[in-house]
């Protein structure tokens, strides 16, 4: 086993890679952030890193799992350090991210976790709890009461599980000893994330103190963003190639590529960084960025997934790559651009153009699986709600309605060379329960339409593109997915 990366290992790395720019013991934790995974010390742990660097040393990172200790052993064991990898083709870059001081497990300390949030240093939360970990329900955006952990601190906030919970146990506190809230940043792929946060944490505070709820109302804030950074998930590999590049190993490495862009409504309640000058869009319409971003990169990244995975490839770049591949990306974005009204300095055909080489950029390794991943909880945003405004108009969808066919096609838990996979998705159990007794495509797209939690009433009863799914799903049940997506 090499030696961990850590402050000691500073000066025995090579010149290339760099160091934190400042004096790291003399940062202040600003911040808490709730879930604290490869997208975050990707990317708004990098941006508040720059922060740091440029003199404002109110914006050290506390991290939170709310979950499991894998972080937490990965970060604290290397004094927080960790490397950004920015690769690019053969390209590669290497940071040394010093912002995050210090991780907490919410489950083995919940107390630890509402004491740093209540801190009179703590000026910002922010989130990457993924789109499941709000605990929302994907159609309505209304928190699932019925969720053993939510039903917990919708009854008692003594000891806290959910995001909402511990939002409003530390908002409770700050109230309490006449502290003014933190401004509470979703930086997960939702549509309208502030307004979901706020909808949730407002209805687990009325559940405990109506005057609380009225406060945090008041006085709080919640503002939308637009995040985007491609961070597949690390493997092995990407560690040890790392190790060989530093001499030592570095377990919590993260991998991404150069492109990052963060859109923040200007909405907080207090301090925060001078984000415009870290490159940050500050607006007041964040609505209009989120949705070009979540239907064209998003809407074709999940069926890029489900495509490529039926078919048995591994990449994104390597869908790409095959010009079905990319015809099939061209005719979903050209579908999904016309839904769009794009916010002034989005030229959507150069974004295009950008977005398909990101999506080529085969040092990320960025893997079909992964995105394939709780796929009832990212379909709403990134292929329903396109194709509802198609169908409005009464604009075709084809390839919008192939991706939805072959998510439907992956629910069966089975690829084009009859090799099964586990459907990981929260709600895996319903779509299988669903497919039970099914036989035709008909009868398949009619059981899974009928699931509320993900389909719309106006989708669930289009007969037209119902009958369109069935036909993508029978064709790609009989001809396999290459050879459909050949037919668009
Ligand atoms: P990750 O797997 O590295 O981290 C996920 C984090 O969410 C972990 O801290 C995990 O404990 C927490 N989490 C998962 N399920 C949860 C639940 N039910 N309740 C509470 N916490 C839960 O994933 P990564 O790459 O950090 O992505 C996280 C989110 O960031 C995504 O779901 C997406 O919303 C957003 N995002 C990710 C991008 C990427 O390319 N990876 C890019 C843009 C946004
Ligand atoms: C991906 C996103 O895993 C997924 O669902 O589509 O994480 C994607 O990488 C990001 O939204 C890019 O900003």
């Amino acid at each position: 086993m090499s030696a961990r990366l850590s402050e000691a290992a500073l000066a025995t790395l090579p010149p290339d890679v760099a160091r934190p720019a400042y004096d790291r013991r003399a940062v202040k934790a600003g911040i808490v952030h709730l879930g604290i995974g490869a997208f975050h010390r990707a990317h708004q742990a990098a941006f508040f890193d720059a922060a740091l660097a440029a003199g404002d040393l109110r914006w050290g990172i506390i991290g939170v799992s709310l979950r499991f200790p894998g972080v937490r052993d990965q970060l604290v064991p290397q004094d927080g350090l960790y490397t950004l990898v920015e690769r690019d083709g053969d390209a590669r870059r290497l940071q040394l991210i010093g912002a995050v001081q210090t991780v907490l497990v919410a489950p083995e300390d919940p107390a630890a976790v509402v004491a740093a949030l209540a801190s009179p240093d703590t000026h910002l939360v922010t989130l990457t709890i993924t789109e499941k970990g709000y605990k929302l329900d994907p159609a309505t955006g209304a928190l699932i009461e019925a969720d053993p952990d939510v039903a917990a601190d919708l009854a008692s906030l003594d000891a806290p599980r959910t995001a909402p919970g511990f939002l409003v146990a530390a908002l409770a506190k700050r109230r309490a000893a006449g502290l003014p809230p933190f401004t509470a940043i979703s930086c997960d792929n939702l549509p309208h994330n502030g307004a979901r946060l706020a909808q949730a944490v407002l209805r687990m505070a009325a559940a405990h103190d109506e005057d609380l709820a009225t406060w945090i109302e008041a006085a709080g804030a919640f503002p939308q963003t637009m995040v985007d950074r491609i961070v597949p998930a690390t493997t092995d590999a990407d560690v040890a190639d790392l190790a060989a590049v530093l001499g030592v190993e570095d377990q919590a490495m993260v991998k991404t590529e150069p492109f990052t862009q963060w859109v923040i409504e200007d909405r907080f309640t207090g301090a925060r960084p001078d984000f415009a000058a870290l490159g940050v869009q500050l607006t007041d319409d964040v609505a209009p960025w989120e949705e070009a971003k979540l239907r064209l990169l998003n809407g074709a990244h999940s069926g890029i997934a489900y495509l490529g995975g039926l078919a048995g490839i591994d990449f994104v770049h390597q869908v790409v790559a095959l010009p079905e591949g990319r015809h099939f990306v061209q005719r979903l974005w050209n579908e999904a651009a016309a839904t769009l009204s794009p916010p002034p300095g989005l030229d959507v055909s150069a974004y295009r153009t950008q977005l398909m080489a990101r999506f080529a950029n085969a040092a990320l390794q960025h893997r079909t699986r992964q995105i394939a991943m709780d796929g009832s909880q990212k379909l709403p945003q990134r292929l329903l709600a396109t194709i509802a405004a198609r169908r409005a108009t009464g604009a075709p969808c084809p390839a919008l309605a192939l991706a939805v066919a072959a998510w439907m096609r992956w629910q069966g838990g089975v690829d084009d060379a009859g090799n099964s996979f586990t459907v990981d998705d929260p709600l895996a159990a319903r779509t299988a329960a669903a497919l039970e007794g099914t036989d035709t495509a008909e009868e398949k797209v009619a059981a899974l339409l009928a699931i509320d939690a993900i389909f719309p009433p106006t989708l669930r009863n289009d007969t037209g593109l119902a009958q369109m799914l069935a036909a993508w799903l029978h064709r790609l049940t009989t001809e396999g997915a290459r050879a459909t997506i050949a037919r668009l």
